[in-house]
């Protein structure tokens, strides 16, 4: 992702001796340039990066912060405000029709928006309402099956808005229903008159737009033809992953004033976000989003059926530390999570430590069974002796023995730092910082 850079400019600042004129400007053309390249609108980049220049040479330092905080926190607020707010949707009683180009992601986030309301504890039902795409039905079926989550379609009927009619009629005990719709290549008429007819049956408390990011600009034209056409709520960007190019959907949104209510960061249902444009651009930033880190803690400790106090207690041992392995890896990759904290904590954390493998998992079970109750309890008696007794007794090497109390201790550190955090007891800095 292009908008990386952001975190390079932050970085810039933080380590600058001095801030004075030329740093401003250094770091405006740094901020322009990412945004170019992440295919923001240009003339959102001039009004964004303007605004950070005059503020950042004009006004004076709040009193408690550095000059460097000071610059930080006026990036912070002008990309804050670039991006817009976001569409918070409340967990009540409602209809969502998504509608969006073929291809877009429009199937894949039904089922990524059913499973995110279902886990806040909504009924939930998805309704098939793709009659163009042959395996339109069998796509949203297995996916909605996967998941536990009800599923209305009708194979073989071509008339999408009957369709619409009779789930709504089966579905009336749900709380919160998804309709999934066809997309075409293009917004032909015949798509906008079929959108027109579902949207009149349903009476969608929500009409969201699909978009996916890696169009770039072209989701501007896009986001503007379905908004007249239909008038939308919000947004989703999908496929936010794979692209370098983000920052055109975000600049679209803008453009039409329409705000975005999630974005999908990969193929998988899990793979998904409420849009917090605070967090959204602290992380960019690479100050952490701690809302997000701590809904994803929530979310898998709700999951595994473990008490999220406990999940995040500094104290465990290398006893639980396999169980916690497991759920720590449904939260993603290692690497991700560490994007949530701010400036990854100062924790140096090395690639091999980062990469958690299964076959790496296999083999640290493989070392704890070699080892007695007290090591496990009490992970720090285990000397170089031990080490190598532990290594022989398991068939690894020493080096596997020394790499797991590695990986024991870097997570320690974390769950502690998380613990704090979930007490509100953010660096003081950043509070600072108006986080
Ligand atoms: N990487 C990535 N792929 C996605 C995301 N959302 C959807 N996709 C993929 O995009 C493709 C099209 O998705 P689909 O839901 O069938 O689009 P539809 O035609 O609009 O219903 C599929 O291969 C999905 O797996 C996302 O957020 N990230
Ligand atoms: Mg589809």
């Amino acid at each position: 992702m292009a908008l990386e850079a952001l975190k390079e400019a932050v970085r810039k600042i933080t380590r600058s001796a001095t801030v004075d004129k030329a740093l401003v400007e250094e770091i405006v053309k740094d901020i322009q340039r990412a945004l170019i390249k992440a295919d923001v609108n240009v003339r959102h980049v001039k009004e964004i990066s303007d605004a950070i220049k005059k503020r950042a040479l004009s006004e004076e330092v709040l009193e408690g912060l550095n000059p460097r905080e000071h610059i930080i926190k006026i990036v912070y607020e002008e990309l804050l405000k670039g991006i817009g707010e976001g569409l918070e949707i409340p967990l009540k009683k409602s209809k969502i029709m998504l509608v969006g180009l073929q291809g877009s992601g429009k199937t894949t986030t039904t089922a990524k928006l059913a499973k995110y309301f279902k886990d806040k504890g909504l009924r939930t039902a998805v309704v098939c309402a793709d009659t163009w795409r042959p395996a339109a039905y069998d796509q949203l079926k297995q996916l909605a099956e996967n998941y536990g989550i009800a599923f209305y379609g009708e194979r073989e009927s071509k008339d999408a808005v009957k369709i619409v009619e009779n789930a709504l009629k089966k579905l009336k005990d749900y709380d919160m229903i998804i309709i999934d719709t066809a997309g075409r290549h293009a917004l032909e008429k015949e798509l906008i008159d079929e959108m027109i007819e579902i949207a009149k049956v349903a009476n969608p408390d929500y009409k969201l737009l699909v978009l996916d990011a890696a169009i770039g600009q072209l989701a501007s034209k896009q986001a503007k033809a379905f908004h007249e056409a239909i008038g939308i709520d919000g947004i989703i960007i999908t496929k936010f992953d794979g692209t370098a190019k983000g920052g055109g959907a975000l600049s679209a949104a803008r453009e039409i004033g329409i705000p975005i209510a999630f974005i999908g960061t990969g193929e998988k249902v899990e793979d998904f976000e409420r849009f917090d444009p605070a967090g959204f651009v602290s992380r960019l930033l690479g100050m952490g989003d701690i809302k997000a880190l701590i809904e994803k803690v929530e979310r898998v400790a709700k999951q595994e059926e473990l008490d999220p106090e406990k999940f995040l207690k500094g104290t465990f041992t290398l006893k639980d530390i396999y169980k916690q392995i497991e759920a720590m890896q449904k939260m993603g990759p290692i690497k991700k999570i560490f994007e949530l904290l701010p400036f990854g904590f100062g924790l140096k954390v090395d690639d091999n430590i980062m990469e958690m493998t299964q076959e790496k998992m296999k083999k640290f079970k493989v070392i704890m069974d070699s080892m007695t109750e007290e090591e496990l309890l009490n992970p720090k008696i285990i000397d170089s002796s031990r080490i190598r007794r532990i290594a022989i007794g398991s068939g690894t090497t020493p080096q596997d023995v020394k790499e797991l109390l590695r990986y024991y201790r870097t997570m320690k550190n974390v769950m502690k730092k998380m613990k704090k955090l979930e007490k509100g007891k953010l660096p003081l800095k950043f509070k600072k910082l108006g986080f």
